[in-house]
């Protein structure tokens, strides 16, 4: 009578023993299917949508971009940047790029005016007198480039937010997105619309007290301090307001559409 009991019990400990590996084997084959079937799901998966960042698999940028929001409300377009005495401002400015610029033939600068798409239909145009007749703001700021170079620089123009309010551009704003390019459209970005609102963000056509040369976006330029400088259009020639990402020239190199400071 003992023995069987004993016998009974050290079986039912082997069938313990043996369950549970089959449990784990079980969970180590389902997780494996599951990793090497969600692997196959995004291989297969759609590309994103063409144009505005390069071409992840469309999960992945969805993905990206979640952990962009994430850093966007942690490093926030809010926070102003460190801002110098005048005296501390570069006299020698460095140039970077010139796409939009140096490829623009028909360029005339006596005929510039910003064209503003209100909407598909209607376009408002304002010529500089206009925007230097709004209340002057100048900032002295180290401007930051993603190739590694930064340097503090003196700009002066009107604040973003003030531009729009002057000219009644309320409807606009309240769009998620704003986006800029060159009179010949080779240079564009997109911005959020808090960096827009932001109250370092410059339509400038000042620097070091002088109008802005050529080569640095005469006659008007974005000045977005929040920004690494590929966003810092110059030349501008279109602002459009959208609900959906705005096309952006580096963006679509691959680089991080956000670019925040
Ligand atoms: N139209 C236009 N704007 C542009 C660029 C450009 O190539 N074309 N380059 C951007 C980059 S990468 C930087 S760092 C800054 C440089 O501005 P700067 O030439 O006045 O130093 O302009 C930005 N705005
Ligand atoms: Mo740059």
């Amino acid at each position: 009578m003992e023995t069987t009991n004993q016998n009974k019990e050290q079986l039912s400990v082997e069938q313990k023993i043996k369950r549970r590996n089959f449990i784990s084997f079980g969970v180590f084959f389902a997780l494996g299917g599951t990793a090497v079937a969600g692997w196959k799901w995004l291989l297969n998966s759609p590309d994103e949508v063409a144009g505005v960042t390069a071409n992840a698999k469309a999960p992945l940028r969805r993905a990206l971009n979640k952990t962009e929001l994430f850093f966007r409300n942690f490093y926030s377009n809010k926070h102003l940047v460190k801002t110098y005495p005048t005296s501390r401002a570069a006299k020698n400015v460095r140039v970077n790029s010139l796409i939009g610029i140096n490829d623009d033939e028909d360029f005339d600068a006596k005929n510039w005016h910003l064209a503003v798409k209100l909407n598909n239909l209607q376009t408002l145009n304002i010529n500089i007198d206009e925007i230097k007749a709004l209340p002057k703001t100048e900032i002295v700021f180290d401007f930051k480039c993603v190739e590694g170079w930064d340097q503090i620089q003196h700009w002066g123009g009107v604040k973003l937010s003030d531009f729009l309010a002057h000219f009644k551009l309320i409807e606009q704003s309240k769009k998620q997105y704003m986006g800029l390019e060159t009179p010949n459209g080779k240079y564009y970005v997109g911005l959020e619309m808090e960096c827009v609102l932001h109250p370092q963000t410059l339509l400038a056509y000042e620097m070091n007290n002088q109008p802005i040369s050529m080569e640095h976006g005469a006659p008007l330029r974005l000045i977005v301090p929040v920004k690494y400088g590929i966003k810092n259009l110059k030349r501008i020639g279109t602002m459009s307001f959208s609900n959906a990402r705005p096309k952006d020239y580096w963006a679509e190199q691959g680089y991080d559409y956000y670019s925040g400071l």
